[in-house]
């Protein structure tokens, strides 16, 4: 039985791990579009998606396939210490700092029903995606940011990416750029495990890196939000029949 939700989510849900993206590393223009079709063959199945990184970068072609599938612009719910909107027009580029400037630009999501929570590092342009930072987390508490999400992004179908970074390097120190002052992952979970009102169409973890990480805390801390959110599924589906 998972904690708190009292039941196994996989008596309820079909899950299985599809195994990794294969892609051809010496071509790496090659990367996006193999990660694009390899979502398309999943959707086909019926199936949704949780995915897990990996760089960051990856969410860009998976929102590329979630708009596809279901339509666009998606909402975003972003989990991050960086907002990845740093400008960059360059179409070839494969970049996990910029990947939000592009599926804003290109109408993948739309920036006023989207939202980044735990940001802490600056930038001059947040695309027009509502940003509530580390420090409003902290002084504001989970319940007033779990309400301002949820407002933000409503019924809307809405894709949901955690970059492991989000959280302090205290409790995710196996990620590639971390940054003090971050969410713990007590919180975190709470914010995860207040998602039911959200149609939640596609999933990412990312930024894991586990030769930067020390006894798996970091690998831990990702399971733990990628389990949450198959009970919040579960109990969609549940609330569904
Ligand atoms: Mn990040």
């Amino acid at each position: 039985m998972a904690f708190p939700w009292g039941f196994d989510p996989f008596d309820e849900l079909a899950v299985i791990d599809y195994g990794d993206c294969w892609f051809d590393a010496h071509n790496p223009l090659s990367i996006a579009p193999s990660i694009v079709q390899h979502a398309r063959d999943i959707f086909a199945s019926g199936a949704k998606m949780l995915t897990f990184g990996g760089d960051h970068f990856i969410t860009y072609p998976l929102l590329q396939a979630h708009a596809e599938r279901f339509g666009k612009p998606l909402s975003l719910i972003h989990f991050d210490a960086h907002c990845d909107t740093w400008p960059d027009d360059n179409p070839q580029s494969l970049n996990h700092g910029t990947m939000f400037y592009k599926a804003v630009k290109e109408g993948l999501i739309d920036p006023v029903t989207s939202v980044q929570i735990g940001i802490r590092t600056w930038n001059d342009d947040f695309m027009g995606i509502n940003v509530i930072d580390a420090p409003w987390v902290h002084t504001h508490g989970v319940q007033a940011t779990l309400d301002r999400i949820l407002g933000i992004v409503g019924k809307r179908p809405t894709y949901l990416t955690f970059d492991i970074d989000c959280l302090d390097p205290a409790f995710a120190p196996g990620t590639g750029t971390p940054v003090a002052g971050g969410l713990s992952s007590a919180q975190a979970l709470t914010l995860i495990r207040g998602m039911g009102s959200v149609n939640l169409v596609g999933m990412d973890v990312v930024e894991v890196s586990p030769p930067f990480d020390h006894s798996e805390i970091t690998a831990l801390a990702a399971a733990h939000i990628a389990a949450d959110l198959l009970c919040v599924l579960r109990n969609q589906k549940m609330a569904a029949k």
